[in-house]
């Protein structure tokens, strides 16, 4: 494997999934505060309320970094940790806590890189404004940047604006299976476009507070195949790689939204509704690299013909029957059928792995926007055993050997990839899985369940990434 000099060999997490101190010194509600609370929403009604308690744990858990040798640390802050009613009085106390957090990590000289958005949006701009669906929420969210590039534009370097906007706006408006639990495909794309104004302003107000920082978005790229070489299907993998990739990527990098996607929003009436000032604010943000988390992609064939809706048809359906009637309303439908992929195994959540998809999907996004990459999340989801005092985690090791692997082919490839963000350092809450989906190099002990204990114990993977990180890649 081939890694630059100075490679960024890190970790990942967000302030929900680790921080634990929900309601201590000041935090407001976030809106997954409050989701969790709904019976049946996430496994077990598990909830972030004590998570790993990053919150009293940080020093403990940068030590174990440094012992590893880690180069850089992504975490994300909890805006409502800062602003408790999202706007307004700023909360001293979180501030406190995040410069505390970024002083530890750069006396062991760990990189941090600050996330901030990982999707736990002040429950209040919730219930009051209407979330993303609000342009109030906008103005909000470019005020809490204001507040952190102020505070920490000078000890910070890399910044990620949001996480997963594909994801948190999929999940959250049209699947109901993240906050705010709607699912209607209207609804979302509005919501995503909020969010894509979000972003453009608080990249330019960073570029103008903070010149001499980095910033961009993470976005959860997976790259689709088609099942066959039939052009058919073919061409249905080019319009699912538009539709699940480019229709973000597009408005982050070129500040215009894919005309193609568009057009077919449009004709099911559920396009975002897009002015003339928006589009010059989408032209005004243009991020300084993106981060990719990748964890797989997909693989389609052409849709059932039956099912296409021409332009005869386009009136009779009903485009806000979207979840109910997933088959012949959704846009998917429309252009690709998602299968199986009878050459990739699987992890224990049906999440197939792919490595090679990787080294495709990093050639794929440098292509396409000729930015710098950094890899703000890969890894594996499992079950794992604490036996006689240790880890035995040997299936996670090959998982990231085979996808660092590729990362390293991509860079020969002449993909510059600047860094490497593990998910997770420590095992930390799965949105809606739970504790017992693990992803860390470092196990928490949740079987004594109080805030004070929560054991952390180093798996056999944290020896591997410590070599890996020692010898820039291994050999
Ligand atoms: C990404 C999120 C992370 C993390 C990861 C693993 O989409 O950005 O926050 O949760 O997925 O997902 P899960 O916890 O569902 O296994």
């Amino acid at each position: 494997m081939k890694f630059p000099e100075h490679f960024l060999w890190g970790a990942a997490s967000a302030a929900y999934q680790v921080e634990g101190a929900y309601n201590t010194d000041g935090k407001g509600p976030s809106i997954w505060d409050e989701f969790s609370k709904i019976p049946g929403k996430t496994k077990h009604n598990t909830n972030g309320q004590i998570a790993v308690d990053f919150y009293h744990h940080y020093k403990e858990d940068i030590v174990l970094m440094a012992e590893m040798g880690l180069k850089a640390y992504r975490f994300s802050v909890s805006w409502s940790r800062i602003l408790p009613n999202g706007e307004g009085e700023v909360n001293q106390e979180g501030l406190d806590f995040y410069e505390k957090v970024i002083d530890e990590l750069q006396k062991h000289q760990i990189e941090p890189i600050l996330t901030l958005y990982h999707w736990d949006l002040p429950e209040v701009l919730q219930t009051k404004y209407g979330g993303w669906e609000s342009r109030h929420t906008i103005d909000a969210f470019v005020e809490y940047c204001r507040i952190l590039f102020d505070k920490f534009g000078t000890k910070v370097k890399y910044w990620i604006t949001f996480n997963e906007q594909n994801v948190f706006t999929s999940l959250g408006y049209r699947w109901a299976s993240h906050p705010p639990n709607v699912s209607d495909s209207k609804r979302m794309f509005q919501a995503n476009h909020i969010v894509n104004l979000a972003n453009a302003k608080a990249i330019q107000l960073f570029h103008q507070v903070v010149p001499q920082g980095k910033i961009g978005p993470s976005f959860g790229y997976g790259e689709v195949y088609p099942l066959t070489s039939s052009p058919a299907d073919v061409l249905a993998a080019v319009d699912a790689n538009q539709f699940n990739n480019d229709w973000w990527l597009d408005v982050y990098c070129r500040g215009e939204y894919l005309e193609r996607i568009m057009r077919l929003l449009k004709q099911m009436h559920i396009a975002p509704d897009v002015t003339i000032e928006d589009k010059k604010v989408l032209q005004t943000g243009k991020p300084d690299f993106l981060g990719i988390n990748y964890y797989h992609g997909g693989t389609v064939k052409a849709p059932d013909t039956e099912k296409v809706i021409t332009g005869k048809n386009f009136d009779k359906i009903d485009p806000y029957l979207m979840a109910g009637d997933a088959q012949s309303n959704t846009p998917e439908s429309q252009l690709f059928q998602s299968v199986e992929n009878p050459y990739l195994d699987k992890t224990n959540w049906g999440w197939e792995i792919d490595p090679i998809g990787f080294r495709i999907a990093l050639r794929q996004v440098y292509e396409k926007y000729r930015l710098p990459l950094i890899i703000t999340e890969n890894g594996l989801g499992a079950f794992d055993k604490l036996e006689g005092g240790q880890v035995d985690d040997q299936y996670r090791i090959d998982y990231l050997n085979d996808h660092l692997v590729q990362v390293g082919k991509a860079i020969s490839d002449g993909v510059p990839v600047f860094g490497f963000c593990a998910w997770s350092f420590t095992d930390l809450l799965s949105w809606i899985n739970g504790y017992d989906k693990r992803y860390g190099f470092v196990y928490i002990d949740r079987d004594d369940y109080s805030p004070k204990s929560l054991l952390r114990i180093k798996k056999k993977s944290f020896n591997w990434y410590q070599r890996i990180i020692e010898t820039n890649g291994g050999k």
